[in-house]
């Protein structure tokens, strides 16, 4: 299949698992997973071209990206990041790096250093181990976004718990202001 259509069946992937399964007749469990057959049935409705869609191109739409959006396991597929729909998904608590990163706009930066990371539209902050990809999550905001230092032991030990998204992506519920420094 090529590389245009993976990403079209992504981003729709991404709305249906993310943002407004309803829209999709899917329902999803507690820990954001729903039966590969019924987003498979989700997304042969929406195109005609897609009238033939399988796992296997589930499948491909994983193993083509640089980031691991989705995962399928047992039948079933998940996002495992990125989610705005109400009742937020039971995630465990994990030991983060002792530094994360997190780009945003130059902006944001006045609010950030009033209320700390907030999820905004989401049910989680992103963080990531890396800083370029945090400036590559900035640049999505702004040419030249601010990247912000996250000192996640500091939090870590004051209680503040963190999540795993995937091996580039940590979650937390906020992240108060006094660990998060900005750079520059
Ligand atoms: C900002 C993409 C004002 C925050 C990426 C960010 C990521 C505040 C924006 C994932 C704030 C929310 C998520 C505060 C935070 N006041 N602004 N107190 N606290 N913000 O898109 O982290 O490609 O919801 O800095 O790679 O940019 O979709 O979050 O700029 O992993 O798979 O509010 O989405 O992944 O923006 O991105 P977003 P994000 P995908």
């Amino acid at each position: 299949m090529p590389r245009t259509d993976l990403t079209a069946i992504s981003r729709t992937l991404a709305h249906a698992l993310r943002h407004e399964p309803w829209l999709y007749e899917l329902e999803l469990d507690a820990e954001g997973w729903t039966p590969v057959e019924a987003a498979l049935a989700a997304l042969r409705a929406e195109r005609p071209e897609w009238q033939d869609l399988t796992a296997v191109d589930f499948a491909e739409v994983i193993r083509s990206s640089a980031k691991k959006r989705y995962e399928m396991a047992g039948g079933n597929i998940r996002a495992l990041y990125g989610h705005s729909i109400p009742g937020k998904l039971a995630r465990t608590a994990a030991p983060p790096p002792d530094r994360l990163f997190h780009g945003t706009a130059p902006g944001a930066l006045d609010a950030i250093r009033r209320t700390g990371l907030q999820p905004m539209a989401r049910q989680y902050v992103h963080l990531s181990p890396e800083r370029a990809d945090a400036v590559a999550v900035g640049r999505r905001k702004h040419p030249q976004p601010v990247i912000l230092l996250v000192d996640a032991a500091g939090a870590t030990g004051a209680g503040i718990p963190f999540y795993v998204g995937n091996d580039k992506v940590w979650l937390a519920d906020t992240v108060p202001a006094r660990f998060i420094t900005a750079e520059g």
